[in-house]
């Protein structure tokens, strides 16, 4: 029994997201169980114990009368969560430090560009002006993190020792040390009201879907040493709404966007947010998803439940996350 299969479905990707690389790695570390990449006509479905998955197709799980875990292999749960057939086991999401460092890197990377004054500084140099502004120092900056998790915890510490004023906020009462912490729907326009840098690193539920809109944006602090607040999402894209998002840029309410996400991917050639000057745009790349980091995080997650330890990052279904 101990040696169940683990199946891998892996679809929707780009580059890093290639299945066989996946089979490959997980042949690697998962010894002599057998990892079968679907479709795979050999495969008794009875035999599968483990399934590790990246957008599986709706119902493609219920095939497997047997399985005991489900392993998504992004941190984000949300396209899983809206198969109504998801067969009722554990799931269990990414938390590797791999995949922490990377997105740690990309939210650092763009609130120092908008700090720094980057787009403008590039704008001189290209035209050939010498002409500086002002810099504040990161202390004069309040940088407000939404979702305090895995991901956004890392960044909020990371951001801190940059001497930057940094808020979260969450679902649930956190204190972390040097960190503002706000929480719930009655916080939230205080966490607001003192932010320059909004970086939303939510995941996408019910609750938070298209959260980011111009009401939202109206209560950031309109006194901001940037002029006016920056928005940097690298959660889900349909946190944002997107119209509101350039209404926003067009009245001033936003200064400048970093967007890595979109609530259609590949964004659409025709979209404005490819060519408008205060949008940096990068496509959903802010954390790839490493498969000898995470293979090896689904292996032991394995081996420690079938020597009767409790699965670790298991998502809460009625959360969403
Ligand atoms: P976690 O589950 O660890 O953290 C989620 C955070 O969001 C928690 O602090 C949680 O609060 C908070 N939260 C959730 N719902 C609400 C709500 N309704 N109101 C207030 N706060 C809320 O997730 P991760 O940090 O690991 O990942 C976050 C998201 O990042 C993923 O879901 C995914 O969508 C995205 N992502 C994007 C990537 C990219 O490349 N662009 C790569 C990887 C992830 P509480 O702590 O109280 O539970
Ligand atoms: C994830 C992602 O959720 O890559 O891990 O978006």
């Amino acid at each position: 029994m101990s040696n169940g299969a683990l199946a891998l479905l892996i679809h929707g990707g780009t580059d890093n997201w290639s299945p066989q690389r996946w089979k490959m790695r997980f042949d690697e570390v998962c010894g002599d169980r057998r990892v079968a990449l679907l479709p795979d006509g050999d495969l008794d479905p009875a035999d599968v114990h483990y399934a590790a998955v990246w957008k599986p197709v709706p119902g493609e799980l219920t095939a497997f009368p047997n399985l005991r875990v489900i392993f998504n292999l992004g941190a984000g749960v949300d396209a899983l969560m809206a198969d109504t057939t998801l067969p009722d086991v554990p799931l269990v999401r990414v938390a590797v430090d791999d995949l922490t460092a990377r997105m740690t890197e990309y939210v650092v990377l763009h609130v120092l560009m908008h700090h720094r004054q980057e787009p403008y500084l590039r704008e001189s140099q290209r035209e050939k002006r010498w002409a500086p502004k002002y810099q504040w120092p990161a202390s004069a900056l309040g940088v407000g993190i939404m979702g305090l998790g895995t991901l956004g915890a890392d960044a909020a510490d990371v951001l801190k020792r940059l001497g930057f004023r940094v808020a979260g906020w969450s679902r649930s009462e956190k204190r972390i040390d040097g960190i503002d912490c706000f929480h719930g729907a009655v916080e939230l326009d205080a966490f607001l009201a003192r932010t320059d840098i909004l970086v939303a690193l939510l995941p996408l539920t019910p609750d938070t879907r298209g959260i980011l809109n111009h009401a939202l944006f109206a209560k950031l602090n309109r006194e901001s040493p940037l002029g006016a607040p920056v928005l940097i999402n690298a959660g889900r894209g349909s946190l944002q709404n997107e119209a509101d998002i350039l209404a926003c840029l067009d009245d001033d309410t936003l200064g400048a966007v970093s967007l890595d996400v979109f609530g259609q991917e590949p964004l659409p050639a025709d979209s404005r947010f490819w060519t408008h000057p205060r949008v940096v745009l990068t496509p959903h790349n802010a954390a790839d998803t490493d498969a000898d980091a995470i293979s090896r995080y689904v292996a032991e997650q394995i081996v420690r439940f079938e020597a009767g330890g409790a699965l670790q990052n298991v998502v809460d279904r009625g959360r969403g996350y």
